[in-house]
């Protein structure tokens, strides 16, 4: 999984396409800010606080994330290194439209089918969940300890990881995901953002899930 064996100092992870590559779905501009200021503003922010804490600076990301306390400093570390975790996952869901397939394959696909009904249906559940999300937060499609899969709406940069629960596939819903160029329209964003889905990326993702290796 991206970013799990990283420490202080975090780098910025580099997108995995180039910034014009989700073209027509998501713009060039869109993504150049999204990536090359807000992500890199919790890559930096996180490094700035744990430039601080040096007890902190031997921990992973997803350790600074699940091991933080409820201490107003805690809470700042968690949502820094949460942001910078989110985005990377985001970032990784994506592809060239028509560089991955259309739907899911495999145990992914049948496990969809058998938890959802059918891929269509999943698709307007999860877009549902999206649209509906209050504020700024993230929509996945995440997996528990036995492989059933389920739709979780988190909050600000609240990762499944603090839930016991593994992502499989992730839509970043603040506004700064899509706002230059779809306004108000997170409907649009989200009928696009299907284009782009890498689910070669999330039936991996998912296979470390049911083969026991995720979240160790
Ligand atoms: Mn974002």
């Amino acid at each position: 999984m991206s970013g799990c064996k990283n420490h202080f100092p975090f780098r910025l992870q580099p997108l995995p396409y180039p910034l014009d590559g989700l073209e027509p779905y998501l713009d060039r501009l869109t993504v150049t800010i999204h990536h090359d200021r807000h992500q890199r503003g919790y890559q930096e922010a996180l490094n700035r606080l744990l430039a601080k804490s040096p007890e902190k600076q031997c921990l992973s990301l997803e350790q600074l994330i699940c091991q933080a306390d409820q201490t107003p400093e805690g809470q700042e570390l968690a949502f820094q290194a949460g942001g910078l975790w989110c985005h990377e996952f985001y970032f990784d869901c994506m592809t060239r439209a028509g560089a991955s397939l259309a739907q899911p394959s495999g145990c992914l696909a049948q496990r969809i089918e058998r938890d959802f009904g059918g891929f269509q249906r999943f698709q307007k559940d999860f877009t549902d969940a999206a649209i509906k999300l209050k504020g700024s937060g993230w929509v996945w499609l995440v997996s528990g300890p036995t492989g059933a899969l389920s739709i979780l709406q988190t909050p600000l940069q609240q990762t499944p990881l603090v839930h016991g629960l593994y992502p499989i596939l992730v839509v970043d819903v603040w506004e700064h995901a899509y706002y230059l160029k779809y306004q108000n329209r997170r409907d649009l964003y989200l009928q696009n953002w299907w284009q782009l889905a890498d689910w070669e990326f999330a039936l991996q993702n998912y296979q470390l899930c049911v083969n026991g290796t995720a979240l160790q």
